[in-house]
């Protein structure tokens, strides 16, 4: 086994579309090569989904337990209000990383607090598209490396950071 989860919230399908100010001009599709190259850089396959609807997040977040050895998790606005995604998300049994294009510290007061924080093992944030590539290596440490050995392969708690 060696997936792991990519789950990219709401609007972020309109990435490079709407407001590149903000997010700048990569698009999805790119966001979504660049977690296939790094993650199988780091012997990880990257299982990219996105969604506008709270519990299909949920759905593959459920789905995504025990067949992926950890996950890289953008809520978008979710992660400000979603305790139904923080509650699936605690009982995902693999090291968790949050990610975030913008720095959400830096900006409104509405987005000082996360409910993905709470069950994540390390956060990423401003750092632009490339924070995605930095989660993927800070998972990969987590689960112990590239899957190619048998090392860590019987692990069955959480990877520590
Ligand atoms: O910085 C991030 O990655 C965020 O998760 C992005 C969310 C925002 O609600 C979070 O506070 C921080 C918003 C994603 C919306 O993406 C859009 C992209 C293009 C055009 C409009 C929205």
């Amino acid at each position: 086994m060696n997936q792991i989860l990519v789950l990219n919230g709401p609007n972020l399908n309109l990435l490079g579309v709407r407001e590149p100010e903000i997010y700048g001009r990569t698009t999805l599709a790119d966001i979504d090569e660049l977690c296939a190259a790094t993650a199988a850089e780091v012997g990880l396959e990257a299982r990219c989904i996105q969604s506008n609807h709270e519990g299909e997040l949920i759905d593959a977040v459920h789905a995504a337990r025990g067949s992926t050895v950890g996950a890289v998790v953008n809520a978008a606005a979710y992660t400000h209000t979603s305790v139904a995604l923080h509650d699936a998300l605690k009982s995902y049994p693999q090291p968790i990383v949050e990610v975030h294009l913008s720095n959400p510290h830096a900006r409104e007061p509405f987005r000082h607090h996360s409910y993905i924080s709470l069950v994540a093992d390390a956060v990423v944030a401003g750092a632009g598209a490339r924070g995605y590539a930095h989660a993927i290596r800070i998972l990969a440490e987590a689960i112990g490396g590239p899957r190619t050995t048998t090392a860590g392969a019987d692990r069955t708690t959480k990877g520590r950071l």
